[in-house]
């Protein structure tokens, strides 16, 4: 199925983001943006993604012979290099200017993109923060959350914990269960708000690389299928590693890269210049 003329066409047109959505962001480094996409751009990508994952998963585990991670979701990457059709929402100028408006930079550069999907009956998303795992100078970074359904709370639609950035502690913790345990107990004893809603279809979540967020598990007998794209700041330079998957990081999404310099790869193209028409 090749994507419709006039979805491509939706892709293009900006999205307003007001002020308040920019201090919203700001405050609580994440915000949820309705009617990002139309129920069309919805169903259709829905069916694009759904078959590129299947093509792509080489997960053959039962679900209950996996780990915490494993059972979360089916977690594959850069679909935007396998197939043309996923590259156009992922190079979507409403996206990546949203992103821009929200971290209020000149223009946003790809660091990666990713599916998740969480079977039915697949298992919590632990609390975690992204940037744990990216080797990145600043924390101008966003990641755009698409579900391709409408997500109900049965299926674990995306959480967040409102202006936990602030949170330094279990930054250092990759996603598992020792991440989901300390960061409950330490975010109880916070004015964070706990923010656990569905999402419509065409709703769109944008969070921040050190916002503490997780997911539900799916009860449902269906797939919550999400697509994820990361963004960071046009401008954005390497640091050295500071643990292991920093490194691992670099390594698969930014090869080539330099300590100290832009991250200008093949890999991470520009995906919005406002400089740009
Ligand atoms: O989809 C999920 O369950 C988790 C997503 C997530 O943690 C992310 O996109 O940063």
């Amino acid at each position: 199925m090749a994507v419709p003329a006039t979805i491509l066409k939706e892709l293009e047109v900006p999205y307003k983001v007001t002020k308040e959505n920019v201090e919203a962001y700001n405050k609580n480094r994440f915000i949820k943006l309705k009617h990002v996409l139309s129920a069309g751009a919805i169903a259709v990508f829905n069916e694009i993604i759904a078959a590129q994952v299947d093509k792509m998963n080489t997960v053959t585990t039962a679900l209950a012979q996996r780990d915490t991670y494993g059972k979360a979701f089916l977690q594959l990457f850069n679909l935007w290099r396998e197939n043309a059709d996923i590259r156009s929402l992922i190079f979507s100028r409403r996206l990546g200017k949203i992103a821009a408006d929200l971290m209020q930079v000149e223009g946003v550069r790809m660091y990666h993109d990713q599916a998740l999907f969480k079977e039915g009956g697949g298992g919590i998303t632990p609390w975690h923060a992204d940037q744990y795992y990216w080797p990145l100078e600043t924390d101008k970074t966003i990641t755009a959350w698409i579900p391709l359904q409408e997500t109900p709370l049965e299926m674990g639609p995306l959480e967040f914990s409102a202006g936990s950035h602030q949170i330094i502690e279990g930054r250092d913790l990759s996603i598992g269960d020792e991440s989901e345990t300390f960061m409950e107990q330490r975010l109880k004893v916070t004015d964070f708000e706990h923010i656990i809603e569905p999402f419509d279809a065409g709703e769109v979540s944008f969070h921040s690389g050190w916002v503490f967020h997780r997911a539900g598990a799916n009860t449902t007998p269906g797939t919550r299928r999400a697509m994820t794209i990361i963004y960071m700041d046009r401008d954005m330079k390497l640091i050295a590693p500071k643990n292991k998957n920093q490194q691992l990081d670099w390594d698969t999404w930014c090869p080539g890269a330099a300590i100290g310099a832009v991250i200008n790869t093949p890999m991470n193209p520009v995906l919005y210049d406002r400089n740009q028409l």
